[in-house]
């Protein structure tokens, strides 16, 4: 069985918290949910997104990304890998989102859990994202990813031995959700190529959107320390995407 199959072997969530710990993860912590949103849900929500101004590109803040993003709840700045600017709560296109992960109990309603920063990315083919961990420093324990549009791989790199490795198949309308170990002890990446391969079958790259909810859980706009934040690459220094 492959590492998806495995994530998404079990029955629907019923009382999530025993839901999430009965899944049987390949990484302790991950789990995988297909069909967290509908295909009407998926249209809806790429509407209201590619309403929005998209940012990258040589658009600010951030010209300097290829990869388009929108930031919601916090601005993060890639150039200095820090938070830079609360933005005020998030947007009403994502509130069914997080009170959906609240209700099947992938979160609490805690000041640690509850996501108060979205970071939506969008891949054209050929676009990826480099190994990263996300700082323990910033961002909460639970961190979630909603997929749309069309399916990636995702490779977990354990930090300290780079041979355990698993990859999962993100399906449009997927939803990653990592905690534990698969938070703090594994990079995450997606890889620039515009064909993949999962189980002898051909995934052709084309535009997909993520949307990634944290909880920035320290952030003081005069705080120069932030300046260590962001994420962790192979070489232990501190980087973010
Ligand atoms: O696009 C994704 O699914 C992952 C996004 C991610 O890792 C990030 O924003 O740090």
């Amino acid at each position: 069985m492959t590492t998806s199959e495995q994530l998404n072997s079990q029955s629907s969530p019923t009382t999530s918290q025993s839901y999430l710990s009965s899944l049987n993860s390949p990484i302790d912590g991950l789990f995988l949910i297909d069909d967290f949103i509908s295909e009407q849900e998926e249209f809806e929500l790429i509407n209201s997104i590619d309403l929005c101004e998209w940012s990258g590109n040589g658009i600010p803040p951030n010209p300097e990304m290829r990869r388009r993003t929108q930031h919601y709840g916090y601005e993060f700045s890639y150039r200095y890998r820090k938070v830079v600017q609360n933005l005020g709560v998030l947007p009403n296109f994502l509130d069914f989102l997080i009170k959906r992960f609240i209700e099947k109990k992938f979160i609490q309603s805690t000041e640690q859990e509850y996501p108060n920063m979205c970071i939506i990315n969008e891949y054209q083919a050929g676009q990826g994202i480099m190994p990263h961990t996300d700082s323990p420093e910033i961002f909460g324990p639970v961190i979630l990813s909603l997929s749309i549009l069309t399916s990636c791989l995702i490779t977990f790199t354990h930090i300290q031995d780079s041979s355990n490795q698993s990859i999962i198949l993100l399906k449009p309308r997927s939803l990653l959700v990592m905690t534990k170990s698969s938070r703090f002890d594994y990079k995450h990446s997606i890889s620039k190529d515009a064909i993949e391969y999962y189980n002898g079958e051909e995934i052709k790259r084309d535009r997909r959107v993520s949307l990634t909810f944290r909880t920035i859980v320290n952030f003081n706009e005069n705080n120069e320390n932030m300046e260590k934040g962001g994420c962790k690459f192979n070489n232990n220094s501190v980087h973010y995407k």
